[in-house]
């Protein structure tokens, strides 16, 4: 057996439950056999067996009191997987469907992406089995001062600097950040995506969506081509949904749907972003509400799917966006895409094409923006937020923007050189692995064994 059959072997053995992180190392690690085999360093020094080992990982209780006066438990967790290149970073997602599977799979592409990014930062993802849908605000800030009653002993701003992902925005960093003020008295940013008054930076909200079109166009235009003019699918209406779908219309393409975990907008007229932004980020209401607020849209149900697909991607589109959540994108929508002749999928959310999707796409040589390439504005930024907390400046939202697609661009160029590099021009899933692995590798090879 080979190295890699070997370590991802290994895995499955130990954590054979952690279906979703067997999948990110198996993506990651299969991409990297051209590079094992050039530099016999990395398996001499067991580079592979000692990355997929967190340096730490947390799980905590997290006890609250909902507003009936009852007593709520929950499991929070925080994997601080690698820190070789600098702080760990990452975010915090509270859905129902977290599991350890989850924020390993989350913190292991936060590794690579981190590292993409150029800047020096190491990879972390944490988290709590938690569904905020039906919590009232105080509930919701009940539970964001208990789960940080525990994590604060476990963070700070040069150690660990968590932010936000699915089902944490600038609401909950908010209570968050409050509390671990209270606890530390320190007033150190030790969060990104804080609200403007208080050290958060501008464009952080932007930053994932804006950064996911600013690399899609680096891939047209590497192609001879652009979004200009280019009817777009977009999947998830939430933060990285809504600000893709934002830049998309800054530059002249059309994006006509979004969707949430209960059905999908299809706006051939175009997506109406102030209508998008009310239903979401004002009312946090169902899609459904969005069809009130513009009739002529057409809204499916989930319960109207057919089964195994994301109706998302049956809709005719020049480039896909999948925004949403992990494994959404399958091989059966990914062959529709192709049909009705899809030139780009780039991707918002962490691993939303499974690998069976990858590889049609990979083969049809569309342009594949790969999530941990694609989706780094959004951490890339956080970044820019921590060097303004840490020197108190607050920069202005065209000099973030303007770093931010210098750091977009400067990943595509990485990703692109590198794949040339192998011999596999095109394959940014190939470029990107190798060139994030090769920075921590290298890096962990000069501090010594640990
Ligand atoms: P939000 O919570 O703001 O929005 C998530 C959206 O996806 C919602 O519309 C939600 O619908 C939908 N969704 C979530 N889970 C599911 C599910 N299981 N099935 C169907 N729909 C679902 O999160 P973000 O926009 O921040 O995150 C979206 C993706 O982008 C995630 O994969 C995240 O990891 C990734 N990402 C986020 C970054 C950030 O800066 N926020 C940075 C890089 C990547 P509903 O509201 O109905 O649940
Ligand atoms: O997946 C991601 O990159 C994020 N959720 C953002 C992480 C961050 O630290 O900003």
């Amino acid at each position: 057996m080979s190295y890699v059959d070997n370590v991802i072997s290994e895995i499955k053995k130990s954590s054979p439950a952690q279906v979703e992180f067997h999948q990110a190392a198996t993506e990651v690690l299969n991409s990297l056999r051209p590079l094992l085999q050039k530099e016999p360093k990395y398996e001499k020094n067991k580079i592979l067996e000692r990355l997929v080992e967190p340096e730490r990982q947390i799980t905590f209780r997290v006890a609250w009191i909902d507003d009936k006066g009852e007593i709520q438990v929950n499991r929070g967790y925080r994997v601080q997987f690698n820190s070789a290149i600098g702080p760990y970073k990452g975010g915090l997602r509270l859905h129902p469907s977290v599991t350890t599977g989850t924020i390993k799979f989350l913190g292991f592409e936060q590794i690579f992406k981190n590292s993409l990014t150029g800047l020096a930062i190491g990879g972390a993802k944490g988290g709590a089995k938690f569904d905020p849908k039906g919590k009232s605000d105080n509930e919701i800030m009940r539970f964001c001062q208990a789960f940080m009653t525990e994590l604060f002993r476990h963070v700070g701003p040069t150690v660990d600097v968590p932010a936000g992902d699915i089902g944490v925005g600038g609401r909950e960093i908010g209570y968050m950040y409050g509390q671990y003020k209270r606890l530390t008295t320190s007033h150190d940013g030790v969060l990104t995506g804080k609200g403007i008054n208080y050290g958060g930076s501008l464009a952080r909200t932007e930053a994932t969506g804006y950064g996911l079109v600013y690399f899609a166009e680096e891939m047209m235009n590497d192609r001879g081509n652009s979004l200009a003019g280019k009817i777009c699918a977009v999947s998830g209406a939430g933060n990285v949904a809504i600000y893709t779908v934002d830049k998309l219309q800054q530059i002249g393409a059309k994006p006509v749907t979004v969707s949430d975990s209960r059905g999908m907008i299809h706006h051939a007229a175009g997506i109406d972003l102030a209508a998008l932004r009310q239903t979401k980020e004002v009312e946090r209401a169902s899609l459904t509400r969005y069809l009130e607020l513009c009739p002529d849209a057409k809204y499916i149900p989930v319960s109207e799917y057919p089964k195994g697909r994301n109706m998302v991607w049956s809709v005719p589109c020049f480039a896909a966006f999948p925004a949403a959540t992990q494994n959404e994108l399958n091989a059966a929508d990914a062959a529709e895409l192709l049909k009705n002749g899809c030139q780009c999928v780039s991707e918002g959310a962490n691993m939303p094409s499974t690998l069976e999707a990858v590889d049609l796409i990979l083969k049809a040589k569309i342009a594949f923006g790969p999530a941990k390439a694609a989706n780094a504005g959004g951490v890339s930024t956080s970044q820019l937020e921590m060097a303004q907390n840490a020197s108190m400046q607050q920069w202005s939202f065209e000099e973030v923007d303007q770093k931010l697609r210098g750091i977009m661009s400067g990943i595509f160029r990485n990703a692109n050189e590198t794949a040339k590099e192998f011999g596999e021009a095109g394959n940014l899933v190939l470029g990107a692995n190798i060139a994030g692995f090769r920075k921590v590798a290298d890096t962990m090879i000069s501090l010594g064994v640990y």
